[in-house]
């Protein structure tokens, strides 16, 4: 549901805000939550309000406690370190009136935290901000690794199992519920293919020979906030941190960025792997994660990019035989197209695999 201005201002009374709010205007290009900047009487933007969606994250409580685990284990270090302006190096959430971190409307979940200042976000990446972007996402992980298991919970459970997502697929055959198998058996048969391959992570968690990590499990460059010189401040939109592989990191940035088309480009001769930026992201998250990496890890890392882009062939495949009902489409067959261009992207992360695996012989 829209909300009007006054609305949203009325919200804003239920957290403990400093000043009087003047206005919040919808903000950034996310698309999971919808986030509006606030400005208070004291002139520049201060907070950020944001509704949750959930939908996708059902259970707020169990997501904001996440949050809040992250964010103040984050700021410890940071003080430890003797950092300064820790306010632009991680997100500060603000307790409603009621002590939680949230305020529930009768319809919406809502949260508020700090604006932080003089901060600026990219679409797109290029390779020194694909490599600043890997030094903080491998520094992330690094300052959460030894927070006790069992701490954190996951908010999406199962959210990056790729045994999960091949038996939600395996679902979706069984009931073709849109009645669309015949046109994309070709796809199906590809997808089967590779089943085995893909699941070598939860066989090893099996084996004992690799264990959870907590990870962001959204690892694109607008999920990341620079100062005016283009140094990394701080990791941002924190709904899926949750334990679970720790290639998730590396394969979700190699998925999104090291890509030289769209995640949906109809003209699939658009889609090929970006080595250049495969290279300057992993050098990046070499130089902050080598630090807990085991060498089997490391050695997996260019996997972990085909991994996560199978994943999401499988995800996007497995929503349009459903008919279409977890992501947002623009038009009928644009999961479709997705698919095959993550497909498209697959072949070539495959072709490239051993020049990768190469790249990757100097921290082995
Ligand atoms: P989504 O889950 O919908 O992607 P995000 O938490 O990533 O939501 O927020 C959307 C956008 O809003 C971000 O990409 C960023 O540009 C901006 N943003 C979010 N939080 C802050 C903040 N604390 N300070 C400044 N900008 C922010
Ligand atoms: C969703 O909307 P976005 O881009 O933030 C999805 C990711 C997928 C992505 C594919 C909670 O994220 O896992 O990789 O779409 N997030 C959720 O574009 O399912
Ligand atoms: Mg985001």
């Amino acid at each position: 549901m829209t909300k009007t201005k006054e609305q949203l201002l009325q919200l804003l009374d239920y957290f403990q805000i400093e000043g009087q709010v003047v206005s919040a205007e919808p903000f950034g290009n996310g698309h999971i939550n919808d986030t509006f900047k606030v400005v208070t009487d004291k002139g520049e933007a201060k907070y950020i309000l944001q509704r949750i969606n959930h939908n996708i994250f059902t259970n707020v409580d169990i997501l904001q406690n996440n949050i809040r685990i992250v964010t103040s284990h984050i700021r410890r270090k940071l003080e430890e370190k003797g950092e300064t302006d820790i306010d632009r190096k991680v997100l500060t959430f603000l307790p409603a009136k009621d002590g939680k971190y949230y305020y529930f409307d009768g319809e919406s979940y809502w949260r508020v935290c700090l604006f932080i200042p003089r901060s600026k976000g990219y679409e797109e990446v290029n390779e020194e901000l694909s490599y600043e972007a890997g030094k903080a996402f491998g520094d992330f992980q690094s300052m959460l690794a030894d927070i006790p298991e069992g701490e954190l919970e996951e908010t999406i459970p199962n959210f990056h199992n790729m045994e999960f997502r091949l038996q939600q697929f395996h679902d979706a055959l069984n009931e073709n519920a849109a009645g669309r198998l015949e046109e994309v058996k070709d796809l199906i048969e590809e997808i089967e293919k590779r089943a085995d391959a893909m699941c070598i992570q939860e066989q090893l968690y099996r084996e004992g020979k690799l264990k959870k990590r907590i990870n962001h499990c959204d690892t694109k460059v607008n999920n990341v906030m620079f100062d005016e010189d283009g140094k990394v401040l701080c990791v941002i939109d924190l709904d899926t941190v949750m334990p679970g592989f720790v290639l998730s990191d590396i394969g979700d940035f190699i998925r999104t960025g090291a890509n030289k088309g769209a995640e949906d480009d109809p003209n699939l001769d658009n889609v090929d792997v970006n080595m250049d930026i495969f290279k300057s992201y992993t050098r990046g998250y070499m130089e902050t994660a080598s630090s807990f990496l085991t060498p089997l890890e490391i050695s997996f890392l260019p996997y972990g990019g085909r991994l996560l882009t199978y994943m999401q062939t499988v995800r996007f495949l497995t929503d349009y035989i459903n008919g279409d009902t977890y992501y947002k489409i623009h038009y009928p067959e644009h999961n479709l197209v997705r698919t095959k261009a993550q497909f498209k992207l697959l072949q070539s992360l495959e072709q490239h695999a051993d020049e990768m695996d190469d790249f990757m012989k100097q921290w082995l």
